[in-house]
């Protein structure tokens, strides 16, 4: 269960050339100047990470949750920023692959798996955050199109994405009058906030997207009408776990970086690796990662198997992995006393990078009241 196959372990070389190449090397210019990199992330969408859990018949790789895991681990182990925007990409791609009719799939998936075209996921609004049902953003037929109108809050990739998936009222209150929408870019109506300015993530743009008046053709719909709750909920387990997996590949690469440190800098006459106190941290800090891998990839074979008890199952891999992570990284920073505060270690960037794992597709709380529901209902 915990072994890699061959394949596996073929796919992790290849994306951490990749990411050891394309991403790392660029990742602090990146954050400094808050640069979106479109053109690596069309070569991501070469080597099949456009599409990682998406069928074969329409451009995508056709791999497991498992694999997935391995991959945003190498790739956020160089950029933690551009891992957690291929995943949110690869999550809208999901959904179109697995809800969206014949024709659907065959129009958007095979330019959103090359990455060629990026993809948005536009769930959360300046009133309704955790309490997603609460969601106002309108949707109304008219003949043969929906017109939308409100706000969307936070989006990712908003302004530079081509597609973006929305969740929007057709009906009713909660999640039952819920549906899912693909809206291009160049549709009239269309319109972004200013870019937020933030702590972390910078190498992607976060910002709101809005619709005044937004008309787009019935054939937009994904699923039917009221499914788009249950649509955006199952594109999120697999997001969750993802998002751990960008946690973990930081603080693993931060952690290995602490290692190297201590062997290197003296204090009081021996290297600091030989101060016991320091090795018992370092060996918490392995332990959180192991921990938080090792619920990672229960969930992803769980989600792989379709088990009944993923929601649950990637709640806490979520949870685990995201707070685990953040806390390693802290505790790395740390550890590399005044150098970790310096911007030229890399140590400050992940810890700015992983805390907002710990807020987005679904807080660590909502993760606890996933949980904790579960637990009552049983
Ligand atoms: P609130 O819901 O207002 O929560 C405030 C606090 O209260 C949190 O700590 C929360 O955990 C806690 N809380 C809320 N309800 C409960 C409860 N019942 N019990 C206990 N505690 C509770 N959204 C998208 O749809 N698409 C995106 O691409 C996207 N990208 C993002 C990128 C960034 C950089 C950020 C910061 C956010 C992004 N989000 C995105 C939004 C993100 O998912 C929300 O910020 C998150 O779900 C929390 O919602 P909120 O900010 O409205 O906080
Ligand atoms: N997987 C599958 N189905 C789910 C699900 C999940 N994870 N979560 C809920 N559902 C279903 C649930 O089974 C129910 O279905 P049915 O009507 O058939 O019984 C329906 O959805 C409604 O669920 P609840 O009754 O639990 O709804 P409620 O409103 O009480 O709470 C909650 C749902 C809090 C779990 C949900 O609103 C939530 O996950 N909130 C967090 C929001 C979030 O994750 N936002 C992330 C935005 S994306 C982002 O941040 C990015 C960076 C991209």
């Amino acid at each position: 269960m915990f072994e890699l196959t061959e394949d596996q372990l073929a796919i992790r070389d290849m994306v951490r050339d990749f990411a050891a190449e394309a991403l790392a090397p660029n990742a602090a210019k990146w954050d400094e100047t808050k640069h979106f990199p479109v053109d690596v992330l069309a070569q991501a969408g070469e080597l099949g990470m456009g599409g990682i859990y998406a069928a074969e018949e329409y451009g995508g790789s056709g791999l497991s949750r498992s694999d997935a895991v391995l991959i945003f681990e190498e790739l956020s182990a160089a950029d933690p920023s551009i891992a957690a925007y291929i995943s949110i990409h690869n999550m809208v791609v999901w959904m179109i692959d697995s809800f969206g009719t014949a024709d659907q799939r065959a129009r958007w998936v095979p330019e959103l798996a090359s990455m060629t075209a990026l993809g948005s996921y536009c769930l959360t609004e300046p009133g309704a955050g955790s309490d997603a049902a609460a969601l106002t953003t309108k949707a109304e037929r008219d003949g043969g199109e929906y017109v939308l109108n409100g706000v969307k809050q936070f989006i990712s990739g908003a302004g530079a994405s081509k597609y973006y998936i929305v969740m929007a009222r057709t009906s009713g209150t909660g999640a039952r009058g819920i549906s899912a929408f693909v809206v291009p870019a160049d549709t009239p109506g269309l319109s972004f906030g200013p870019a937020e300015r933030k702590m972390g993530w910078n190498a992607q743009p976060t910002g709101q997207v809005i619709f005044t008046d937004l008309r787009i053709p019935a054939g937009n719909l994904l699923g039917a009408e009221g499914d788009g709750f249950g649509i955006a909920m199952k594109g999120l387990n697999g997001g969750r776990i993802n998002m751990g997996a960008c946690s973990l590949g930081g603080a693993q690469s931060a952690l290995d970086k602490t290692v190297a440190h201590l062997k290197q800098r003296t204090a009081f006459g021996k290297p600091l690796i030989e101060q016991t106190s320091l090795l018992f941290r370092l060996a918490d800090m392995e332990m959180d990662l192991q921990t938080a891998r090792t619920m990672l990839w229960r969930a992803a074979q769980a989600l792989d198997r379709g088990a009944p008890d993923v929601v649950k199952l990637c709640a806490i891999a979520k949870r685990v992995a995201t707070d685990n992570a953040f806390r390693v990284a802290n505790e790395a920073l740390q550890l590399h006393g005044g150098y970790g505060y310096l911007s030229e270690y890399g140590l400050e960037k992940i810890v700015r990078d992983l805390r907002v794992h710990q807020i987005l597709e679904g807080s660590n709380e909502i993760m606890q009241l996933i949980v904790g529901r579960n637990l009552a209902e049983a």
